[in-house]
């Protein structure tokens, strides 16, 4: 295996001024054809180095002469050389491939009746020889060959120049991208696919938008169009940047590994992200269509326009665009809300996003796989599109937000775009951008790009009632992890951290009433919330005028990525819980308030989870109407399990059936506390109204639904509710929580729902992974019987191992959130795992390697689970025909 390494980049010595593909389309065999212009771009002669595999090479000319094999040129099973190249020519290969046979959804595919291409990271190379890299750019002109009846539809990047017949009914497609790009943006579509299109103005320019789908699937294409068109509305009044383009499409498939990919102009979807229609999607997938479409539109300045010059810069696009479409879906939600509905529209945007970071983020940055955003080293690129360089990258750009306020960041935003528009850059450049434009030295902040790992943040406060004078000592603690352990002598440097705090009045005074934000003043500048800069090990701020004790609201909005320790009583958890003013901080009150509880159970289960004042503040809470649904659903959701299984292993080891029970007997005290406050909710919100898709009715819905859950888990009658629920409803947010809730709460009566819901959308490819999800996800039944279902669902006509959906909604669900029936003493889970990882690898090695890391904090078990999770991992290790993706994973699990 190779390491690649980020001290190692050169640039490439050779320009690609145009690149010529003609493609002659067919599932079995498709023919590849391409012309390279190049110019030397290095001082002294060198071969030309082309990237390519799986393929067949057909022939080499240079300047239409036929070159030799050996002679003139060599070629291995992973890359073209040319030898001898002129300073100028145009190098012509023919290479075949089989997308019927590529079963690793990578370069060229077969889907469904359709072709379609992927080409990040390094799937060009699997079409044609060319220096698949991100820092190599060049225009495309591209020829689309197909039968017309099988492929009516030729797509590639940019603008339509040429469409016409051929004979035997062929038919052929030019298509050209005046915009020079790398090959990662590439992508074709040979497809029978229906469109739906709208044409919009923009800066007086018409522009054409299309969405294709099956033509089955056309009334559910609506919600993306509309998505699309916000996207391009919000990204020019935000950062002024405008659609450059004729035409934008986007194209949806059944089968592919992640989510959709940003193509230049020619987008291509998951159809998971994609098809919205309140019969067959919930609120959870239309806020993901939105998410995602504007996500992949956003790209086409931060990634297109603006690139990455290798991949070890991959957080330079999807940190930045992860931040962009956060902050669209954030507006979205806004939009049209007074004031106060706003900021807790925003909140609850703020929370969703925090605590997917957290229980996921937190634990990559805590095992084996941590790597800083910007990773020095990997063995399979694919493997790096995580987490971390994703959401904690999207945390990074937050901060430049916080420290440079919105008006700072604009103009940072507008430098980088203007300096390097058509460039391929570093993370580097883009800080630059943001301190040239304001001014400001950010050197101290690449380390935010440098040291992997979550800080931890230690705030100690003391009052001086004499002097009401209040200090906050805080201390940033950034521990050695992953493969940094390894590493004795390495010795983290403080961060700059961005820590917004307030402080709550403990008790009334003459100015303020207990609760209250006092007025804050530090370095000229007053505020209830102030943006303190963290950038020594440790460091004390002073604050005058302070009437009383205050409790402290620690780390605002979230508004850095660290662990934050504070000796909170109970009491002052409560407090917090009651009053802080900072939405985001008053649910993570609850948040903390749960784990301490949950924690403490562990060890004395028989204790009640709540004392009576929790529970009479929780009360209070769910019974607040000046707080809005969507936000008390989040407030009354438990932490989750891993992630509170990652705060156990922070001091100790998981025993995952203890924790389990534990989490069970909070999940049933809340249910049985409460159980006539969740009666009256659920009477209230189940209140008939027709479906539509906005904030305030999804909050509204998840309210409702959280409070069925709660009743079918502790009441024996609401079994009637829920069928009730499920037989009237208008749309699939209700109907599928009325399954789950059944075949959770209620397995006896789940068969006949289950069969009904089968029967009702067995032609609906994404409501059917829905139906295996929420089997595979249930926790309740025997174990025996949850691994016969397994079994079951596995030889299950339905279950296609070849798509990914499906085998995340079957396999992957059950791997990783089922926690009762994955970690058994006997490890049949990890068998199952094991089992999986390397009949899927041996098809598709990206999924199998994101399955791969369901058992990377196997370390942080207890005796019994940790062996048989290792010996589990060993056994994959040991599979002779292991991909690079697999190795990298189980190969770091282990060391
Ligand atoms: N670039 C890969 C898919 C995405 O992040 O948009
Ligand atoms: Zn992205």
């Amino acid at each position: 295996t190779k390491t690649h390494l980020l001290s190692e980049y050169a640039p490439y010595p050779f320009e690609i001024t145009s690149t010529e593909l003609l493609f002659d389309l067919a599932a079995e065999l498709t023919t590849v054809t391409s012309w390279l212009t190049f110019e030397r771009t290095s001082a002294e002669p060198c071969p030309m180095v082309l990237d390519g595999e799986h393929m067949t090479l057909l022939s080499v000319s240079l300047d239409d002469v036929v070159l030799r094999q050996d002679v003139d040129y060599q070629v291995d099973d992973s890359k073209l050389m040319l030898l001898h190249p002129p300073t100028t020519g145009v190098l012509s290969i023919v290479t075949t491939c089989s997308p019927a046979s590529n079963t690793s959804l990578s370069g060229l595919f077969a889907t469904g009746v359709h072709l379609m291409t992927q080409c990040e990271a390094e799937g060009f190379r699997r079409m044609t020889y060319f220096p698949d890299r991100p820092d190599v750019l060049s225009v495309y002109s591209v020829t689309l060959m197909a039968n017309k009846t099988q492929f009516p539809v030729l797509l590639a990047n940019g603008n339509l120049i040429e469409q016409r017949d051929l004979e035997h009914g062929g038919h052929l497609a030019t298509w050209h991208d005046p915009f020079p790009k790398p090959s990662y943006l590439f992508a074709l579509v040979a497809g029978l696919l229906a469109c739906l299109e709208e044409t919009i103005e923009q800066d007086g320019a018409r522009k054409l938008l299309q969405v294709y789908v099956e033509t089955q699937d056309l009334p559910k294409a609506q919600f993306a169009m509309d998505s699309l068109k916000a996207s391009i509305v919000w990204d020019k009044k935000r950062f002024n940047l405008p659609l450059d383009l004729e035409r934008f499409m986007i194209v949806a498939t059944a089968d592919f590994n992640m989510g959709a990919m940003e193509n230049k102009g020619l987008n291509i979807f998951n159809s998971k992200f994609v098809l919205a229609h309140q019969d067959t999607a919930t609120d959870f997938d239309f806020e993901n269509v939105e998410a995602v479409v504007g996500h992949e539109y956003f790209h086409n300045w931060t990634g297109n326009r603006v690139t990455c010059r290798d991949w070890f810069q991959l957080s330079l696009k999807e940190g930045l665009t992860v931040y962009r479409d956060q902050e669209f879906s954030s507006d979205q939600l806004a939009a049209g809300l007074n004031d106060v509905a706003a900021a807790s529209a925003r909140a609850v945007k703020r929370i969703d996003d925090v605590s997917n970071l957290r229980t996921a983020q937190f634990a990559e940055d805590a095992g084996p796989m941590a790597h800083p955003i910007r990773p020095v080293a990997y063995e399979e690129i694919n493997n790096f599109y995580t987490m971390t360089v994703y959401e904690k990258g999207a945390e990074v750009v937050r901060m430049y937000e916080t420290l440079l306020g919105r008006y700072g960041f604009r103009k940072g935003m507008d430098l980088y775009v203007q300096r390097h528009d058509g460039q391929a850059v570093t993370c580097d450049d883009f800080r630059a951008a943001m301190a040239d434009a304001n001014h400001v030295d950010l050197s101290q902040f690449a380390r935010w790009y440098e040291q992997a790992g979550t800080p931890t943040v230690t705030a100690s406060g003391s009052y001086d009632a004499d002097a009401a004078r209040y200090t906050l000592t805080l201390t940033q603690h950034n521990p050695a992890v992953g493969i940094e352990l390894q590493q004795e002598a390495l010795l983290k440097q403080p961060l700059h951290i961005p820590f917004n705090i307030g402080l709550l009045a403990s008790s009334s005074t003459h100015t303020v009433k207990a609760g209250e934000d006092l007025p804050l003043t530090l370095n000229d500048t007053s505020a209830r919330t102030l943006t303190l800069s963290l950038t020594e090990a440790k460091q004390s701020f002073v604050f005058e005028n302070i009437p009383c004790a205050p409790i402290p609201s620690l780390n605002r909005q979230f508004s850095a990525p660290v662990l934050v320790q504070f000796d909170y009583s109970d009491d002052d958890l409560n407090f917090l819980l009651q009053h802080d003013s900072d939405a985001f901080n008053r649910w993570d009150a609850a948040q903390q308030l749960f784990t301490r509880c949950i924690l403490n159970n562990i060890n004395t289960p028989a204790a009640p989870v709540f004392n009576d004042t929790q529970l009479s503040t929780l009360e209070h809470l769910l019974n607040n109407h000046d707080l809005s649904p969507a936000y008390r659903a989040q407030l009354f959701t438990l932490p989750s399990i891993p992630y509170l299984a990652q705060l156990i292993a922070r001091t100790g080891r998981i025993d995952p059936q203890t924790l389990f029970a534990a989490h069970q007997r909070a999940d049933d005290a809340l249910a049985l506390s409460f159980q006539s406050t969740w009666r009256t909710l659920y009477a209230q919100l189940n209140n008939g109204q027709n479906y539509v898709y906005n904030g305030i009715a999804a909050g509204e819905r998840a309210l409702k639904n959280l409070a069925l859950r709660k009743l079918a888990r502790v009441d024996s009658q609401a079994i009637s509710l829920v069928q009730a629920q499920y037989d009237q409803c208008d749309n699939m947010t209700d109907r599928i929580a009325a399954l789950s809730t059944m075949v959770q709460y209620h397995s006896a009566s789940a068969s006949a729902m289950l069969a009904d819901f089968y029967q009702r959308y067995a032609d609906e490819a994404l409501v059917i992974d829905k139906w295996f999800a929420v089997q595979a996800a249930n926790g309740h039944a025997s174990h025996e019987q949850q691994m016969q279902t397994l079994s079951e669902l596995l030889a299950h006509p339905a279950f296609m191992k070849a798509n990914p959906n499906r085998l995340r909604a079957l396999i992957f669900t059950f791997c990783n959130a089922n926690p009762h029936h994955f970690h058994q003493v006997d490890g049949t889970g990890y068998n199952f795992w094991a089992e999986h990882v390397l009949a899927i690898d041996a098809k598709n090695p990206q999924v199998a390697s994101r399955l791969a890391r369901s058992l990377e904090h196997w370390r942080d078990y207890a005796g019994p689970y940790c062996s048989q999770m290792q010996a589990a991992l060993q056994k994959v290790a040991n599979h002779a025909a292991l991909s690079q993706d697999v190795k990298e994973i189980v190969g770091k699990a282990l060391a």
